[in-house]
């Protein structure tokens, strides 16, 4: 009986282990975006496309990218940076650069409350700079 112990153990963490990281997965809001070779961002059922989510609310950003007219030297092909719209100051830990195909990112919501604007760093063509996107933090 004591030999069997340690394995029954390690069963139950592994049980807990995969029931919790089963949870959090379930638990974060899973936001889909087409950052696409026209150089727009694209949600699936809005003519405009626009987030919004809660103060520090767990996301799961679903970020697909097709390849546009020109990209970075490291791959990425167009960028999905959170500014802040009033002074168009970065937000830490959104300076997300996307590689051809589905990109996830696991990502907890602004703190603040406010208008934010997500924006394409990379030049992807001509209307580069029309690729940004309305994403709004509610209290
Ligand atoms: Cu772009």
């Amino acid at each position: 009986m004591a030999k069997r112990l340690p394995q029954t153990q390690i069963v139950v963490l592994t049980i807990c282990i995969t029931l919790t990281s089963g949870l959090a997965h379930a638990q974060a809001r899973v936001i889909e975006v087409l950052a696409d070779k026209d150089s727009r961002y694209k949600i699936a059922g809005l003519h405009t496309p626009e987030i919004t989510v809660k103060v520090g609310e767990p996301l799961l950003l679903r970020l697909t990218a097709r390849r546009g007219k020109s990209w970075n030297r490291d791959g990425s092909i167009h960028g999905f940076s959170l500014l802040r719209a009033k002074d168009r100051s970065r937000v830490d830990g959104w300076d997300l650069l996307l590689k051809p195909g589905l990109n996830e990112f696991p990502m907890n919501a602004p703190l603040e409350p406010g208008d934010y604007v997500v924006v394409c760093t990379v030049i992807c063509s001509e209307d580069h700079e029309g690729m940004n996107m309305k994403f709004t933090v509610i209290p």
